[in-house]
């Protein structure tokens, strides 16, 4: 099975695994398990920021930063396809009792202009705004990378307006990848940033919030436990997190190259409707179109031939590489493309 439904379906290979099974360990809960505090630190220093937090997953990491730099009643500036909108089964509202504001983004990047229109006034009858988040790389605007001029100009409205960021950096790595930009030109414009190993890094669990804020962390820590996050041994993920970090980054170029090679390939085919000119990174959006199969049929049909990808909804498919798909599997998975949507 070639399986392009997400870069969060990589398994660990042998040598991450041999990496968590030497690893040394305590309870973390304690804030004493060493490879937890490793990988923290080398998060940290990555992203230029002092200190950084592991939790068990990109949402609870968003949410954390959410609850953590919000009050219940105000709201946090978002795209409207963004994860924290789609994916998180309202949690900002369940858990931090905020109110998301959408901003419709181009391919999921919004602009100053629109941040600027986006936040209340400071007047005794306007909700307070009180984050502004933004995802780089945009998942479901197709693996978008924010141009970081863009986010800059962003970042000097909210510093204008007294206003902190969070960054879902969930794919930030890809941007870093594709960019060669440094992690933490990206990160300098953001009070919290979260990071994801378990996407195209390969590990099998985890994120990182990272921060300049000592508070903030406290703080994150805190509603980690609340939220169930308190892990104990984690340092067996922490190494794999570790050994992500060292080895998975540099490769990522491979998975965006890989991308656009079956992007190529699906342009060829007359159903398809593609624009090669937004893949960025590892993401491939393309629309099906006039096709007799239903989107649900083309999956399944997909699928009877050994390739899975994700219906994101009407006539737009999903299509993700990743460190477990070769470029040999990109050019089977085409050829099945071919087959299937050519009928
Ligand atoms: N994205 C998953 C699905 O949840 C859609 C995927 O397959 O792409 N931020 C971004 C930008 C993400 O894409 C994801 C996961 C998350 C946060 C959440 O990460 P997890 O799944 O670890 O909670």
């Amino acid at each position: 099975m070639i399986d392009l439904r997400s870069d969060t379906v990589t398994k660990p290979s042998d040598a991450m695994r041999k990496a968590m099974a030497r690893a040394e360990v305590g309870d973390d809960v304690y804030g004493e398990d060493p490879t937890v505090n490793r990988l923290q630190d080398m998060a940290a220093a990555m992203l230029g920021k002092k200190a950084a937090l592991f939790v068990p997953s990109g949402t609870m990491a968003n949410q954390l930063s959410i609850r953590i730099q919000t009050q219940p009643g105000q709201e946090v500036i978002v795209e409207s396809k963004s994860h924290i909108v789609r994916y998180e089964q309202g949690a900002a509202g369940a858990l931090s009792g905020v109110q998301l504001h959408w901003v419709s983004g181009e391919r999921g990047i919004m602009t100053a202009e629109q941040i600027v229109a986006a936040i209340r006034p400071k007047d005794p009858y306007s909700i307070r705004t009180a984050l502004i988040c933004l995802e780089n790389t945009h998942n479901a605007g197709g693996g978008t990378i924010y141009p970081l001029s863009t986010i800059e100009r962003i970042r000097a409205v909210a510093v204008r307006h007294e206003i902190p960021m969070h960054l879902d950096g969930a794919r930030l790595f890809n941007a870093v990848a594709a960019t060669t930009l440094p992690p933490a030109s990206y990160a300098q414009n953001f009070e919290t940033v979260s990071v994801c190993l378990s996407k195209g890094l390969g590990a099998p669990v985890g994120s990182l919030i990272a921060t300049n804020d000592s508070t903030l962390i406290d703080k994150a820590r805190r509603y980690r436990r609340m939220y169930g996050g308190g892990m104990r041994q984690a340092g067996v993920l922490a190494a794999a997190g570790i050994y992500a970090l060292e080895h998975n980054i540099g490769r990522l170029k491979e998975d965006h190259d890989n991308a656009k090679r079956l992007a190529r390939k699906l342009q060829q085919i007359p159903s398809v409707s593609i624009n090669l000119q937004h893949v960025d990174t590892n993401i491939v959006i393309f629309d099906v179109i006039d096709h007799r199969l239903s989107p649900t049929a083309l999956v399944a049909a997909l699928k009877h031939e050994g390739v899975l990808i994700n219906p994101i909804g009407g006539s737009s498919f999903r299509a993700v590489t990743h460190l477990d798909v070769s470029a040999k599997q990109v050019d089977e998975a085409a050829e099945v493309f071919a087959r299937v949507l050519g009928n």
